[in-house]
């Protein structure tokens, strides 16, 4: 490791702001090169609150530029990768109560698999520590196990990732790698009670028909798998309709399992086996800094080969703002803003969500609504004055049902950039 220099934030906003922006906000949606250069003449408008800036913070941007999706029956998410597919879903998309098909992100490790001729005739294993090894058709799951519809949360485990400084491997997802959609399949439990768990059975594993990335037969693109009492949650669904359609390709058709509240990588796409173990599962994605973090903080930016980390389980409090995009203008003379989004708290509820227009010295909360069902998300609104026209930045933070708040920058730093949930900021220009 190099011997760090220390030097005080304000001292390094003073040689360095952009540098000193990234450490104290997350390089996402920060002012850049030339953009920072003309700042003031970008923004062209007072900063109303600007004695109660923090000193050296750097206004967010007002604009983005990311590639945009094309394709067939998706809406205009945000590409991170090409191969593989990767895209996120900007958080003015995510307005709708239900994430349809259309606007929910995108997130493939291998390739796609060929779409199955006859959905109906898809088959699942279910095999290792069971008294009774399953081999089912999707047509038979329905019919043999009682069919269940949720609203159900599936985040990435990486959601939030470009908060991190220094910045860490995977895809940079501001805070859209979020959905909620509505599921409809049969509970694992019920499965596994028909397969019989033995008492050895501790773990599952969960295998998909996706091609490795490179195209070698025997390496998965993932297969992870999660402890026992995961498996058996009620709301731990084998799926095969999504918002009360087939689900799309893309999603995992024919099937796929839907893991809410823990990292979207245990909800497995175009699932053809369970495997039950007698030990924590070791395959691709699972040990060393994979979908793990840290027990106690290491120096951020630190080798680290993941020893002593644990699996990432319940994911962190996180709320996103629908109503207005990052980078918005809104009339002059306007006076009053209809604020709305969504928070979600993991395995747990959002107990509160706040919203600051003055740089987090005052906060107002917001109504936060009752989850449609045990792990829906939950959408909050509310309305804030402004005092005048100019810039504003609209930070907001949920407070999930144990107290514990969205922190001011990502916490937790590890290797693979996992878990940042930061208060975000919006910036808006009135006038
Ligand atoms: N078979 C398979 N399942 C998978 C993945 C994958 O690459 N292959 N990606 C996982 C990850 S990391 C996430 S976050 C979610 C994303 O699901 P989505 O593409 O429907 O948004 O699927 C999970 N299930
Ligand atoms: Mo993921």
């Amino acid at each position: 490791m190099s011997k760090a220099q220390e030097i005080s934030l304000p001292a390094l906003y003073a040689a360095d702001p952009e540098r000193a922006d990234a450490l104290a906000w997350g390089r996402r949606g920060t002012l850049r090169g030339a953009a920072l250069a003309s700042m003031g003449a970008a923004l062209g408008a007072a900063i109303p609150f600007a004695a109660r800036m923090p000193q050296g913070l750097l206004p967010a941007a007002l604009a983005q530029e990311s590639a945009i999706l094309r394709m067939d029956g998706k809406g205009p998410l945000l590409i991170l990768g090409e191969r593989p597919l990767v895209a996120e879903t900007p958080e003015t998309l995510l307005d709708e109560p239900i994430t349809s098909a259309a606007n929910h992100f995108i997130r493939n490790n291998g390739q796609i698999p060929p779409v199955a001729a006859d959905p109906q005739a898809w088959r699942l294993v279910v095999d290792g520590e069971v008294n009774t090894p399953l081999n089912l058709a999707v047509g038979e799951l329905a019919r043999r196990f009682e069919v269940v519809t949720r609203q159900l949360q599936m985040e990435c485990g990486g959601n939030g990732r470009s908060q991190f400084t220094p910045a860490t491997r995977g895809n940079q997802w501001g805070n859209g790698a979020i959905s909620n959609a509505e599921w409809t399949g049969v509970r694992l439990r019920d499965v596994l009670a028909a397969a019989g768990l033995k008492p050895s059975a501790v773990f599952t594993a969960h295998f998909g028909a996706d091609p490795h990335l490179s195209g070698a037969t025997d390496r998965a693109a993932i297969n992870r798998g999660m402890p026992i009492a995961k498996a058996m949650d009620e709301d731990t669904l084998l799926c095969f309709r999504m918002n009360g359609q087939a689900i799309p390709h893309i999603h995992g058709a024919p099937l796929r399992l839907i893991t809410p509240g823990w990292p979207g990588s245990l909800s497995q796409k175009w699932l053809n086996r369970i495997w039950l173990r007698d030990k924590p599962h070791d395959g691709a994605g699972m040990g060393g800094t994979s979908y793990r973090l840290p027990r106690t903080p290491i120096v951020p930016g630190a080798e680290n080969n993941g020893a002593g980390f644990m699996d990432m389980a319940s994911m962190p409090v996180r709320s996103i703002l629908s109503s207005h995009a990052h980078g918005a203008r809104i009339a002059a003379g306007t006076r009053a803003l209809d604020l709305r989004g969504a928070a979600w708290a993991g395995d747990e509820t959002v107990r509160a969500v706040h919203v600051s227009l003055d740089f987090g010295a005052t906060w107002q909360e917001m109504a936060v609504a009752a989850p449609a069902n045990r792990h829906a998300w939950q959408r909050w609104s509310g309305r804030v004055a402004l005092p005048s026209d100019g810039y504003f930045e609209i930070w907001y933070r949920a407070t999930d049902s144990q107290g514990r708040m969205q922190p001011h920058a990502a916490a937790n730093w590890n290797p693979q950039g996992y878990g940042a949930n930061a208060i975000s900021r919006a910036a808006i220009l009135v006038g």
